[in-house]
């Protein structure tokens, strides 16, 4: 670290001011808006690594999966107007599954702001709902201090993005000014009299019922929690694409609370009398729309823990609110022991209607995806990574696959397509000793598949399914259903998907039924590049559970 107050340019100081918070790995597209930062960068590139990608919209996925995967920030770093405008989507993503997150961008010079000048946008008012916290460092010698205040804004609390912006001028402007040390991680820890209350409720508890999720938990507090979940014979599942938080192998473990939920889950969490959330924010998807606890006082005694203190009371009214970071509050609850006798035999029904659900159900056509990816859950080593995007495919994987460590699901919670693909760029490059599969649909892989040029050129060797039903197959699916028949806008005309990889210089196969799946993914995995598989899978085969044509008969038996 500098601390000899040597004149440095504007990038050079933020170029340091990143290697200074621990940054190791930074994501982005250039820009003539900060030529000054690339010129720091340069200078650092043995501890940092630049990622160039080839649309902010894969740079900010890549970014938000790395928050994601490491529990460090996400660093993005984008030109004025059109990269901030690209940019957006992980930034929205990272926002509503609680990733820490710094997003850099260009901006016009001060001399000319407020003009609208050449790509001016006012990033305060763009990003004021989708970052923590937006600012502009208007000032060369006040970027160590804007880069720490923002670290800490990124990881206090409920984790999240947030936005700097950096006029052309003052990137390009010298100050000596010292570096600032690496960011501490603010959050709070319960209080005894809370743990008691705790205590009480859940002592007088008959169906107690827990779910984890969110933003801010470590190894070591989900292994704590799970120990601790497993002594009390207590039946917990996890929130909408968090699985990975709560190992899927343990006696406790009774599925995930997201969309496609099993209803006998969904009944468990209605019927459950006292409810301990830790984590989750209890969010539409996780709460079947909010219909699974009563808005704003839940039936279920609600005991809620969040790092984020907004968060409580903000749609639920708890019966026990609890503001702590998560591992501060697994601590403290380990020091609370309970038999849980009495809770033993409903912690085992929960089980069996787990693993009854994840078993694949038969599906139309010759390539049956569900036992793709049973064959994957078996198959692929422990700490294995897996990407998903959002789309009717992703269905499967959350239903059939079953996760067995601390971040080795990496999804976006807001729904959004194209994340996994570069998700498992980003993955790869981060933890390149641990294997990675991005799930992708059709359309979902389109949408950053320029990615995999990305992949190419920095050795992300990692396979990549493409599971194709020449369809937006969800919004079919939602379509049939309020509108029967009327189909529009949903067909999508595919490339050859295995020849797009091979035309990047990647690998790629074709697999239309299911036994040819196997050999295909060991010679995808061994061909030492990056790798796509295109599974063609039926068209009517919408959900793990139904069919398009069965969607479209009830909705028009309902009609009649
Ligand atoms: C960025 C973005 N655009 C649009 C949507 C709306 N949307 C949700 S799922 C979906 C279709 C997904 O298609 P595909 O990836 O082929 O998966 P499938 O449902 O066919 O399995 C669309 C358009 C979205 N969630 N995110
Ligand atoms: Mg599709």
């Amino acid at each position: 670290m500098k601390t000899d107050l040597q004149t440095r340019h504007g990038g050079k100081i933020l170029a340091d001011a990143l290697v200074a918070q621990g940054v190791k790995m930074a994501f982005g597209v250039p820009g003539e808006s900060y030529l000054a930062l690339l010129d720091g960068l340069l200078d650092v590139r043995d501890k940092l690594s630049f990622v160039v990608c080839r649309q902010e919209g894969g740079a900010s996925y890549m970014a938000e999966a790395y928050g994601k995967l490491t529990g460090e920030p996400g660093v993005l770093l984008v030109t004025r107007g059109p990269g901030a405008a690209n940019g957006a989507i992980g930034m929205h993503t990272g926002f509503q599954d609680s990733t820490p997150m710094v997003m850099f961008i260009g901006q016009v010079g001060n001399d000319m702001v407020e003009r609208e000048a050449f790509q001016e946008i006012d990033y305060r008012r763009m990003y004021g709902q989708m970052a923590k916290w937006v600012a502009q460092i208007d000032r060369v010698e006040r970027i160590p201090e804007y880069v720490s205040h923002a670290f800490h804004t990124a990881m206090a609390g409920r984790p999240g993005p947030v936005v700097l912006a950096l006029p052309e001028d003052m990137l390009f402007s010298e100050a000596a000014v010292a570096d600032v040390e690496r960011h501490h991680v603010v959050r709070p820890a319960p209080a005894s009299s809370q743990m008691e209350q705790l205590k009480k409720l859940l002592e007088k508890a008959a169906k107690p019922f827990v779910i984890v999720g969110g933003g801010g938990w470590d190894r070591e507090a989900c292994l704590k929690l799970q120990r601790w979940v497993e002594t009390a014979r207590l039946p917990a599942s996890t929130s909408f694409r968090c699985q990975d938080l709560f190992d899927n192998r343990s006696a406790s473990y009774a599925g995930d609370v997201g969309i496609g939920l099993n209803p006998k889950l969904a009944q468990r969490v209605r019927e459950a009398d006292v409810l301990l959330v830790i984590g989750a924010r209890l969010g539409e998807m996780t709460t079947s729309a909010y219909t699974l606890l009563e808005v704003p006082q839940p039936r279920q005694t609600l005991i809620h823990v969040h790092a984020g203190a907004e968060e409580l009371g903000r749609v639920y009214r708890p019966a026990l609110a609890i503001n702590s970071g998560y591992p501060q509050f697994v601590d403290v609850l380990s020091e609370i022991s309970f038999h849980g006798e009495k809770w033993k035999e409903e912690t085992g029904k929960a089980r069996e209607d787990y693993l009854e659900w994840i078993e694949p159900r038969p599906m139309p056509g010759k390539l049956h995806y569900g036992e793709v990816i049973r064959w994957l859950s078996k198959n692929l080593p422990q700490d294995a990574i897996i990407a998903g995007g959002a789309g009717n495919f992703a269905g499967w994987l959350h239903r059939h696959f079953s996760y067995r460590g601390f971040r080795t699901q990496l999804g976006p919670t807001n729904g959004s397509m194209g994340y996994g693909y570069p998700a498992g760029v980003a993955a790869k490059l981060a933890a390149p000793n641990r294997t990675v599969i991005a799930i992708c649909g059709d359309g979902d892989f389109l949408m950053n598949g320029q990615e995999l040029a990305t992949a190419v050129q920095y050795g992300a060797n990692f396979v990549a399914l493409v599971i194709n039903n020449g369809l937006y197959g969800t919004i079919r699916m939602h379509q049939e259903r309020e509108y029967p028949g009327r189909v529009f806008g949903t067909d999508l005309r595919n490339p050859d998907f295995a020849a797009y990889a091979r035309a990047f210089g990647a690998h790629g196969e074709v697999v239309e039924e299911t036994a040819a799946f196997a050999p295909a993914f060991e010679r995808a995995s061994k061909s030492g590049k990056p790798a796509i598989i295109e599974l063609r899978i039926d068209p009517d085969a919408i959900t793990p559970a139904t069919t398009l044509s069965a969607v479209r008969e009830k909705a028009l038996r309902s009609r009649r």
